[in-house]
């Protein structure tokens, strides 16, 4: 057939963009149709849609822990570990802290918001959000069983260290159980792949449903802070990670934004860093040349503490909520949102909307009413699908120049332009 000569990345792509105008059409065209609501978006691409989500994360989990007991056991040095760390947690936070700043430049220039009429009846019940002190101590779980059925991300990464570890200083014993968990991770990618084959449908299901369902009237009214987030998005994406993969790596990043797109895809329509794990990683080993030894520890990581996406449109929100609001911030308060909302990031999972939870805080922390929430509520979740896929190539951005530094990236396989996902 003539699917035959369309690789897998056409594909998704192809079930992105027809999930989107299907969806958007179904949207103009549907008035009280109940064949439409009914048997085509409450029941085809919701099930479709569920399931691709339901296996993607489904994977998260095995794939994270067998993956990462892989990796650290495979270090010759457990030095080296440390300055792997070092490295990945500086430059999450670094790249976070530009992206927020950049944002609020922008904002500050445009200054999204102003003239518009404060609606009298905002209301949102912000959800407590962690305290550093708690995030601390929640990294070390009691229970590692319970932190997988939870999904709780640090904690798997934790205890698969100090696993990985000590599989590594256990003689013959730890080398048999080493060798069972590699042929493991090898099956598991292996069901990563498969799962990558029926992702067009599974994309395209996703995003016809959203498509429906989006309220583009709120995005009329909120036009500027719409763009505004939306554009230091792309400038973060297009230009500042691309300058830090030529400064710091030395690598090429069309190379590195083409390898990404898949990723980007399943970022977009999932809005979940976490989900879009088994995506990035496979990008990030097979498609860039990222080491598992690298991969495993900082992709995940990343999934969880690295969003400069989400930074970004707090860093807009702060400043278009003052300006609503009337309320002046000073230059401490600036450097204030900056620090909370780098920090915020660090203890919350990349799940849909999680972003306006952590904006809670920032908020919070400059005297900033935090109904103002409810003023971009209405624009959130296509920012969520778009800042989600630039959380995830920071976080492969990060990987990759990581790996670079510790001789971990395959420089044949990331300027090999047809690396990586096989149609199978
Ligand atoms: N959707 C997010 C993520 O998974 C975070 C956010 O809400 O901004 O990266």
């Amino acid at each position: 057939s003539s699917n035959k000569k369309l690789t897998l990345t056409h594909r998704i792509l192809i079930g992105m963009v027809s999930g989107i105008l299907l969806g958007t059409v179904l949207q103009m065209l549907s008035g009280s149709s109940l064949f439409i609501q009914h048997y085509l978006i409450d029941g085809l691409f919701h099930i479709g849609g569920s399931i691709f989500v339901a296996s993607l994360k489904m994977l998260v989990v095995p794939l994270v822990f067998v993956s990462l007991v892989c990796g650290v056991s495979s270090m010759k040095d457990t030095a080296r570990l440390g300055r792997l760390g070092g490295k990945t947690l500086l430059l999450y936070l670094v790249t976070t802290a530009i992206a927020i700043s950049l944002a609020m430049a922008v904002a500050l220039l445009i200054r999204p918001g102003t003239g518009m009429e404060l609606a009298a009846d905002v209301t949102f019940n912000a959800k407590e959000a962690p305290s550093l002190s708690q995030v601390v101590i929640d990294l070390f779980p009691s229970n590692p069983i319970e932190s997988m059925a939870k999904g709780n991300m640090l904690q798997i990464i934790v205890f698969s260290l100090l696993f990985g570890i000590s599989l590594a200083i256990t003689g013959d014993a730890g080398k048999r159980v080493a060798s069972f968990f590699q042929d493991l991770n090898e099956v598991i990618m292996k069901l990563v792949t498969l799962l990558m084959n029926v992702a067009p449908y599974g994309v395209f299901c996703l995003l016809a449903k959203l498509f429906y369902q989006m309220g583009f009237d709120a995005i009329a009214s909120l036009f500027s802070y719409f763009m505004v987030v939306l554009s230091v998005l792309l400038i973060h994406a297009l230009v500042v990670y691309p300058l830090i993969l030529r400064t710091l790596g030395g690598l090429n990043p069309f190379i590195f934004l083409r390898k990404m797109r898949e990723a980007i895809v399943f970022a977009f329509s999932t809005a979940s860093s976490n989900a879009t794990i088994p995506v990035t990683m496979e990008t990030a080993t097979h498609k860039l040349g990222v080491r598992n030894s690298t991969a495993s520890f900082t992709v995940p990581l990343g999934a969880t503490i690295n969003m400069d996406g989400t930074s970004i449109m707090q860093g807009v929100a702060t400043i278009f909520i003052a300006t609503v609001y009337g309320i002046d911030l000073s230059a401490g308060d600036f450097l204030m949102v900056i620090v909370t909302a780098t920090l915020a990031s660090v203890g919350t999972a990349g799940v849909p909307g999680v972003g306006l939870i952590t904006l809670a805080m920032v908020l919070q922390q400059v005297g900033l009413p935090v109904e103002g929430i409810a003023l971009i509520i209405g624009v959130d979740r296509l920012l969520d699908m778009v800042r989600t896929a630039v959380n995830i190539t920071g976080d492969s951005m990060v990987t990759t120049v990581v790996a670079k530094s510790e001789g971990d990236l395959d420089l044949e396989v990331y300027n090999n332009k047809d690396a990586g996902l096989k149609d199978e």
